[in-house]
């Protein structure tokens, strides 16, 4: 397959237009984003909406949040991974798999009618985390595009995936929120650098090849104007486009910042072979394995059986 983001290239990079769509064939009718919604996703390429879940939800999916690090606090397994100077929990990836609360929060209608919508067709989860982010010792995560790193180590065709971050403890501007630039999904930044064997090992912990020169982050904060920060309450809803420029700060406060990410990847958009000359990252990074549509459920958080799991 022709690769028309080349990426992770000899000397200077350079900047090159976006040849996707923001909204693929979608319109105000498809689902529950008004087209004034629909607009500003396809200028900013994110949106964030608060309080998406309710109080009572809230209380469920962060005792369910706090259950899920317990049960991996001793987990020695390459989808739990650590913070670079702390034994503390960075990341645990494939959550819509491996966890029974998380697999059907990640149907939820709520977010996958929204997620096909945006993507115009029906949809998958490509890859799944909870983001911890510890008080005191959570780290950084640098500026990137993500489509930069699931196109060149995932295979990931084309620009058409949408994250979809739900806070489960209040994102405050002190305790790391994520950082977005505006319209920066419109730009395809090529980076420089060859890609290592088992790059995800170094990677999900301080990712330094495949992140953007600092002219290039200047030219899009140019552009956009403005760094803009997810900051609200837990229940809020982040979508950002699989190619906005983001990323977010450590967090030297008490309080965590703790976020599911589910990413959603069109189903006519199926990992490829990676477009780097590395083998494909595994299974729990990106899904290659029984993709399936998924059908949204109307799923009750607070009722009986979630609330006490
Ligand atoms: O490599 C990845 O897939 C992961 N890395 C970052 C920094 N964001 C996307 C994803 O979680
Ligand atoms: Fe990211």
């Amino acid at each position: 397959m022709e690769d028309v983001y080349p990426s992770r290239v000899k000397g200077k990079p350079t900047i090159l237009e976006r040849k996707d769509p923001v909204i693929h064939n979608s319109t105000e009718k498809d689902g529950p984003l008004d087209r004034n919604t629909l607009q500003s996703y396809e200028e900013n390429g994110y949106l964030f909406l608060p309080n998406l879940f309710s109080k009572e939800e809230v209380e469920v999916l962060q005792r369910e949040l706090d259950r899920n690090m317990n049960e991996n606090k001793s987990v020695n397994e390459p989808h739990v991974v650590k913070e670079a100077q702390s034994d503390e929990i960075r990341s645990v990836f494939d959550v819509h798999n491996n966890d029974e609360f998380f697999q059907n929060l990640s149907t939820h209608e709520r977010i996958v009618n929204i997620a096909q919508q945006l993507l115009g067709s029906q949809v998958y989860i490509n890859q799944s985390r909870i983001n911890f982010k510890p008080g005191f010792k959570g780290k950084d995560f640098y500026w990137h595009s993500d489509f930069e790193t699931w196109h060149m180590e995932d295979g990931m065709p084309r620009m058409r995936a949408v994250s979809c971050s739900i806070i489960l403890t209040d994102n405050h501007d002190y305790n790391g929120p994520l950082l977005l630039i505006p319209g920066s999904h419109k730009y395809y930044i090529q980076c420089v650098g060859e890609t290592p064997e088992n790059h995800f090992e170094q990677s999900l912990k301080m990712q330094n090849i495949g992140v953007p020169d600092h002219d290039s982050i200047n030219w899009l904060l140019e552009k956009g104007g403005k760094i803009d920060s997810a900051t609200g309450p837990a229940g809020s809803v982040l979508f950002f486009e699989c190619n906005t420029m983001h990323g977010s700060n450590s967090n030297i406060s008490p309080l965590p910042r703790s976020n599911v990410f589910f990413v959603f990847n069109s189903i006519e958009n199926k990992l490829v072979d990676p477009f780097a000359n590395i083998s494909p990252r595994p299974e729990f990074i990106a899904n290659r394995k029984n993709i399936k549509p998924i059908s949204p459920q109307s799923i009750n958080l607070t009722k009986k059986t979630f609330a006490l799991s």
